[in-house]
């Protein structure tokens, strides 16, 4: 008891001494720090340095394979065809094949609905409107039973697979496409559409 009693305060005045101690060459260990500080700081430095040369790499890579260096789009639409209404809603589904640069479906309308709006469908169901719909360049985007579709709202007209819906196509950049979207029955629409 009485030795380990002697040895924590001998322990506390070493510490004690080893506080000044430090103290006094406490210039030359808060200079280190400072070479510490500037040491992070260059690393940061080359790192932010790495990743800008990284970012415009991609970036140039990107455009490059992407090939959308402002080619005019190519954006021609087939497979159209419309579900039976449900409510007054009528989900439109379409083929949009894209032989140029990249575009963007920015609006849709049809005579036949108050709006007209992109959805997309989670995997669980769950539709959720998109406020446009990227057509990257030379790629053909499938709107499809169960994934992307228009959805058409407020459709007052009774709408029966004979029918046809017409829907505008609105892109950032192309022209307008306008499509007739026949009705087909839901046993139809989840076969394959017809080319
Ligand atoms: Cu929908």
């Amino acid at each position: 008891m009485n030795a380990p009693g002697e040895d924590r305060p001998g322990g506390t005045v070493e510490a004690g001494r080893s506080d000044p101690g430090p103290s006094d060459p406490g210039r030359t260990s808060s200079g280190d720090a400072a070479h510490a500080v500037t040491g992070r700081g260059r690393a940061w430095a080359l790192g932010l340095i790495a990743l800008a040369v990284v970012a415009v790499g991609a970036a140039l890579l990107v455009g490059m394979l992407g090939g959308d260096d402002g080619a005019p789009p190519q954006v021609s639409a087939s497979e159209a065809r419309a579900g039976e209404r449900v409510g007054t809603t009528v989900a439109v589904y379409v083929t949009l094949r894209n032989t140029g640069g990249a575009d963007t479906l920015e609006r849709a309308s049809s005579p036949d609905a108050a709006r007209v709006l992109v959805h997309g469908t989670d995997e669980v169901g769950i539709m959720r409107t998109s406020p446009s719909l990227e057509v990257p360049a030379s790629t053909t985007v499938r709107l499809e039973p169960g994934g992307t579709h228009l959805m058409l709202e407020g459709v007052g007209r009774s709408l029966a697979p004979g029918d046809t819906v017409p829907v505008a196509l609105e892109f950032d950049r192309g022209e307008t496409l306008r499509i007739e979207a026949p009705v087909v029955p839901l046993e139809d629409l989840l076969e394959e559409p017809p080319g």
